[in-house]
C-alpha cells in the first residue's frame, strides 16, 4: 500500500520523537536515577505522630556518613527543620504527612518527592557538595504554604 507523502513525514517524525522520548527516560531512570519517590508503604494519616518511626522525627545515624532522615512535612513546616551532616554523606529520606499533600524538594538535587497522607515517600541521596540546602513544598498545601521551609546543612 502507498502512503501519501505527507503521511510519511508524519508517521517518520512521530516515531523518532518517540524513540527519542524512550531513550531519554530510559536515561533518567537508569543513569541518572531518576524514579518515582513512592514504595507503596502505606500509614494512617491520623495516627502518624503514634506510630513509630514518625512519632520521634528526626535524623538517626546507620554507619559511618549514612543517615536515615525520618520526617514529617505538615502544615506548615518539614519536621525536623535543620539537619547538619558532613559532607559525602548519604541520606535515606523516609516522608509522609498527617495533614494534606505536600512537596519537598531538595533546591540543587533531584530529591523530589509528593508527600501524600497515608502514604510514606522514600528516596536516597548522597550530598557531596558543602553548602546550604533548602528543603521547599511544592504542592500547595495551604496559607502558610510560602513559609513551609527547611535546610539540610553540608559541612
Ligand atoms: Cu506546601
Amino acid at each position: 500500500m502507498e502512503l501519501p507523502r505527507y503521511e510519511k513525514i508524519w508517521l517518520i517524525t512521530g516515531s523518532i520523537t518517540l524513540v527519542i522520548f524512550l531513550v531519554l527516560l530510559g536515561i533518567m531512570g537508569f543513569a541518572m536515577g531518576f524514579n518515582p519517590s513512592g514504595h507503596m508503604k502505606t500509614i494512617a494519616p491520623d495516627q502518624v505522630g503514634a506510630t513509630p518511626p514518625f512519632d520521634k522525627p528526626g535524623l538517626f545515624t546507620v554507619a559511618d556518613k549514612e543517615y536515615r532522615a525520618v520526617m514529617q512535612a505538615k502544615v506548615f513546616a518539614f519536621l525536623p527543620g535543620e539537619m547538619t551532616i558532613p559532607a559525602g554523606s548519604k541520606i535515606h529520606f523516609e516522608v509522609t504527612s498527617p495533614d494534606v499533600v505536600h512537596g519537598m524538594y531538595i533546591a540543587g538535587t533531584n530529591v523530589n518527592m509528593m508527600i501524600v497522607p497515608g502514604h510514606i515517600s522514600e528516596f536516597t541521596h548522597t550530598f557531596n557538595k558543602p553548602g546550604d540546602y533548602l528543603i521547599l513544598c511544592n504542592e500547595y498545601c495551604g496559607s502558610g504554604h510560602h513559609l513551609m521551609l527547611g535546610r539540610i546543612i553540608v559541612q
